[in-house]
């Protein structure tokens, strides 16, 4: 069965470097990603479309403004003041219990805007962190119009993003950005569910004291895998939203029978949120070929899922996040979204 696919090919000069245990390399997260993805789901039958540009004021209320400023500019200033290295990265940043002022230096901006080095800025990259946005808030608008499952091919992705810290591949939050869509257009209470192999840090952060979103996440436990220092099952919430954040950590190695009860568990909770429409934040790094993850998810797997989650019937945006077994990447995009078509 077929849905509605949005991508863009705005992505395509994102090209970065990441530190990788000590060493400066090739960012697993690649152009070549989407061009897998976008080929599986051409061969799938579905259809096509392209986004129109996210609107400045829904960017605005997801990310501070001085991080969109940072961001747009960022990749012009490391130009201007003569830097030579070929991606901008920070090298230092906010030692535990520091009073949080922004420095002026774009050096010093750059650590504080980030919360990892394996994400590095590059001439292409805030042409693509919009796209990706653009790609997620217009699959959102179609899912509502339509009723329907529409699947946005983000890329980069999005779920590590904070309100003002770019890290983990991500610089905007396109899940964020889309629940938050959701609620401008009048859904009452958005449920997000993030399926990557890492913990959702960033949507995690954006709607930890609030009630309008419930986010459930399932991931490696992060005492052994990024990103380290959140994603722990006592983090539930505050404020508000006290009760409204579920994280579901599992031990490395987890098989499909341990990830499908944390799925059900997931949904529970989600039910119980009276949620009105679903986002989910879909990583396929849970495969049990990706270099990254060491879950033991199969293709088949992935078609479970797709039908598992076909079955809840609410308006429902699936947004791409990691995954970095290039040569099954799309097969296995497609055989989650195959379920959802109509
Ligand atoms: N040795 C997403 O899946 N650390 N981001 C990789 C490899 C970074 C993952 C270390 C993982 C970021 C969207
Ligand atoms: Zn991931």
């Amino acid at each position: 069965m077929s849905l509605l696919v949005i991508a863009s090919e705005a992505h395509s000069d994102h090209e970065t470097v990441a530190m990788d245990d000590g060493a400066l390399v090739p960012s697993p997260e690649n152009p070549q990603r989407a061009v897998m993805i976008e080929a599986a789901l051409r061969h799938a039958g579905h259809h096509f479309a392209e986004p129109v540009e996210v609107d400045a004021g829904l960017l605005a209320a997801v990310h501070t403004p001085e991080y969109l400023e940072f961001l747009a500019t960022a990749w012009g200033r490391w130009v201007e003041r003569g830097e030579t290295a070929p991606a901008a990265m920070g090298f230092a940043w906010p030692p535990r219990g520091s009073p949080g002022t922004r420095p002026d230096d774009l050096i010093g901006q750059l650590g504080f805007h980030s919360f990892s080095a394996d994400t590095s800025i590059v001439a292409g990259t805030w042409t693509a962190a919009l796209s990706s946005a653009s790609v997620a808030v217009a699959a959102t608008d179609r899912a509502l119009d339509n009723g329907a499952t529409v699947y946005g091919l983000c890329r980069p992705p999005g779920h590590h993003a904070s309100a003002d810290q770019f890290g983990g591949y991500c610089y905007l939050n396109n899940a964020a950005l889309s629940a938050q869509r959701l609620l401008e257009r009048g859904v009452q209470r958005v449920g997000i569910l993030d399926i990557d192999y890492h913990h959702g840090n960033g949507t995690q952060s954006i709607f930890y004291d609030r009630s309008d979103v419930m986010v459930v996440s399932i991931h490696v436990d992060p005492r052994n895998e990024f990103p380290w220092f959140t994603g722990h099952a006592n983090e539930v919430g505050e404020g508000r939203g006290h009760g409204w954040n579920l994280n579901l950590p599992l031990s490395a190695g987890a098989d499909f029978g341990t990830w499908s009860s944390a799925l059900e568990q997931a949904l529970g909770c989600l039910e119980g949120g009276d949620i009105d429409a679903l986002v989910v934040s879909l990583g396929v790094d849970t495969f049990e070929g990706d270099p990254m993850g060491t879950f033991r998810l199969t293709t088949p797997d992935f078609a479970a899922i797709g039908r598992r989650l076909a079955t809840i019937g609410s308006p429902t945006v699936v947004l791409q996040e990691g995954g970095y077994a290039i040569a099954d990447l799309g097969v296995n995009v497609a055989a989650f979204l195959e379920p959802l078509g109509q």
